[in-house]
């Protein structure tokens, strides 16, 4: 018997069709836990380096984690993983929504895609019966619009469908994985879909996941009920309202946008309007944004509602969270929170990803605006702001006219483009998108999350610790007196001295040790939700949270009988994560690439940041080319990955 995890994958070769139900090795759970953690070890086996993004030797796989389908709340993501046509590197991009539950409940851990197929297929699992159908007829149809229609062609209302859209048809690097009221956004991961010919994946499980010890799971899983009804009655004082609650960030309930508005930057990530929040904004915005969010949704077994049910006239209703509710309006630099509802919609259906794809649109109007980009290459586009962005979308998704340069993204697009465009890519890192962030003083902590972070992209390591000093002495003391989520004590000390101004403020304080000793312990607790395949925003993407490292290894322990303390569920998190740097350091990842956008801090500290890099290489048992040493690879039983990057000539004596 089988605990937590099925057992079971599903092996899919498109090539021939042929479709295997592989039994698992059990010891993988116990060295990798499962979600990313085993399928990083699947890259590391199966994809050698040399593979190419659009080879068929490039694996597509839909990974379920540890707890999905059990009752731990909010554990309902999946996790999808491959070479990204973006950066060259695996990308990971998550959905969250009901599909990772459907798939456990049908038998399955994961599904591994493999080759491609000659016609538009789509996969249809439901329980033992496993197929793939022919998806011609879907061919052109939205990510959205797909998942409505393969449930009525299959008769099953209840199927959860996993669908790309005409942008990952076309192969659109920035092109995302639309599911339910969720999306896997970031990395390209439609485009793999699209060239290898899968419109979708839909399923539907009745069967059961076990756990080792149910009754004793039970036990601990009250204490974090209580611990969510406690901070859902008592929202954090002191910071941003988007931070003081729980779940992920609550922008489909708060009408509050004075933060985002004048903290990020609008259009191509260069313009920072400290005076936008006015008084005849916020009204407006509230209106409109309270007119159109009907309702709030959540996913699997979630207690919180993130998503929301957005009705806006003239467009069908469709499901949003998070961010995507500014990100276009800003990049357009359009004053008007109506437009952003209207975009979204046709982008979800597009099937692209919310974070790139309005960058790429404005880096476009820039490059237009400087005469690098002609009247030619905008012929037939609408002269207002609004209107040009809509038809820049329409082009990107479809790869049309100059939408096929850009559809590559800013980075692949400046060069194909040429003619001083590079200039204008500024805000990639790894050759990917970030926020439009624009402070004025580096942060040690963000320098190195967006440095280094294995995501490339903010989101995946963020979290426990607040974004920013508190002014006042006392708050800094109530806010640490009930801390219990700590790994260490030591973390409330370096808190309580963190200053907004003065000797033990940003950017030197935290110091380059301390910096190193935080951000490792964020990174390591969204590694851990991302095996466990559970929402970050009940643990590591949010302050004070139900889930942390002192009740993870009992709740891990009593669904799976492997009897894990602190101890030992870090070493395995960080087995994962040093398998997944040498991954990425075999696909070419070197520290010259490890370096935030290029002005996301007006003021920038040269000498500090390199003090900071290699502090916290050292700190991870990394060299000073942020390859992991051959005694960290030996601590963490991955003496074969040692010897491989030694053969390969990437780790020279140790
Ligand atoms: N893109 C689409 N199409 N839909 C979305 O909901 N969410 C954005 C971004 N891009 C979003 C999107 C937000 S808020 C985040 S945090 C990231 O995707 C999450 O990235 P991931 O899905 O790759 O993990
Ligand atoms: N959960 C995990 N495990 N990892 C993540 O990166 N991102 C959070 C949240 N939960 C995240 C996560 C953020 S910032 C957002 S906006 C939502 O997931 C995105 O939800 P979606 O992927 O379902 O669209
Ligand atoms: N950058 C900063 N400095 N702080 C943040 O909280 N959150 C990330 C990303 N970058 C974040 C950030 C996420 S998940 C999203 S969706 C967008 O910015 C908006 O995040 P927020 O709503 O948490 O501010
Ligand atoms: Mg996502
Ligand atoms: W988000």
């Amino acid at each position: 018997m089988r605990y937590a995890e099925t057992g079971y994958n599903l092996e899919i070769d498109l090539a021939t069709g042929n479709i295997e139900r592989v039994e698992t090795d059990p010891k993988l759970m116990e060295l990798h836990l499962g979600g990313l953690g085993t399928s990083v070890k699947m890259h590391w086996d199966r994809v050698p380096p040399e593979t190419k993004p659009f080879d068929p030797e490039n694996l597509l796989i839909f990974s379920t984690g540890l707890f999905n389908g059990t009752p731990a709340y909010s554990s309902n993501r999946t996790v999808v993983s491959f070479i990204s046509p973006q950066t060259g590197l695996l990308a990971y991009p998550m959905m969250g929504g009901f599909w990772s539950a459907e798939l456990k409940y049908a038998g399955y851990d994961k599904v591994i895609f493999r080759n491609k197929s000659p016609k538009w297929v789509y996969l249809w699992v439901h329980n033992d019966t496993v197929e793939l159908r022919d998806a011609s007829h879907l061919e052109g149809r939205g990510a959205v619009e797909t998942q409505d229609l393969i449930r009525e062609e299959l008769g099953e209302p209840k199927a959860e469908v996993a669908a790309i859209g005409p942008a990952g048809e076309h192969k659109v690097f920035v092109a995302s994985i639309e599911q339910s009221r969720s999306s896997a956004s970031r990395g390209g991961g439609g485009a793999v879909m699209g060239d290898k010919k899968i419109k979708a994946v839909a399923v539907r499980g009745t069967k059961d996941v076990y756990l080792a010890r149910g009754a004793e799971f039970m036990e601990h899983m009250k204490e974090v009920t209580e611990y969510i009804n406690f901070r859902n009655e008592n929202p954090l004082p002191g910071v941003m309202t988007i931070l003081s609650g729980i779940g992920s960030p609550q922008e489909m309930k708060h009408t509050d946008e004075k933060w985002h508005t004048e903290s990020f930057a609008w259009g191509n990530a260069r313009v920072r309007r400290k005076d936008f929040w006015t008084k005849e904004v916020e009204e407006k915005w509230t209106k409109t944004h309270l007119g159109t969010v009907k309702r709030l949704i959540s996913c699997f077994n979630c207690p919180q509602q993130c998503g929301g049910l957005v009705s806006y006239e003239g467009v069908p209703r469709y499901m949003m969270k998070c961010f995507s509710k500014l990100t276009y309006l800003m990049a357009a630099y359009v004053d008007d929170l109506d437009f952003g509802f209207k975009i979204a919609q046709r982008a979800f259906e597009y099937g692209v990803d919310s974070f790139s794809t309005p960058q790429i649109l404005a880096f476009a109007v820039e490059l237009y605006e400087a005469g690098i980009l002609t009247d030619k290459d905008f012929e037939g586009c609408p002269s207002d702001k609004e209107g040009r962005f809509m038809w820049l979308l329409d082009r990107l998704a479809l790869r049309e006219g100059i939408g096929d340069v850009l559809a590559d993204g800013t980075y692949w697009a400046a060069r194909k483009i040429g003619n001083g465009a590079e200039e204008y890519d500024h805000n990639t890192i790894k050759k990917h998108e970030q926020m439009n962030i624009k402070l004025g003083m580096l942060d040690p902590l963000y320098y190195l999350m967006f440095a280094t972070n294995e995501k490339i992209s903010i989101t995946q390591i963020e979290g426990n610790w607040p974004q920013a000093a508190f002014p006042s002495r006392e708050d800094r003391e109530a806010f640490v007196k009930d801390w219990p989520q700590i790994p260490d004590d030591k973390f409330k000390q370096y808190f309580l001295d963190w200053e907004p101004r003065g000797d033990n403020s940003n950017p030197y304080y935290p110091t380059p040790q301390m910096s190193a000793e935080i951000v490792d312990w964020m990174e390591m607790l969204h590694n851990i939700d991302d095996a466990l395949c559970l929402c970050a925003g009940m643990a590591s993407f949010c302050l004070k949270p139900p889930y942390h490292i002192h009740n993870y290894p009992k709740l891990i322990s009593a669904a799976t009988g492997m009897d894990l303390d602190e101890e030992g569920l870090k070493k395995i998190v960080n087995r994962s994560r040093n398998l997944h740097r040498a991954y990425n350091i075999r696909l070419g990842l070197t520290r010259a690439d490890e370096k935030p956008p290029e002005d996301h801090w007006r003021k920038r500290f040269p000498e500090l940041e390199e003090e900071l890099l290699t502090t916290y290489y050292k700190y991870k048992g990394w060299n000073y080319d942020g390859v992991p040493t051959k005694e960290r690879l030996h601590e963490l039983d991955l003496d074969y990955v040692a010897e491989d990057l030694e053969k390969r000539g990437f780790l020279k004596d140790g």
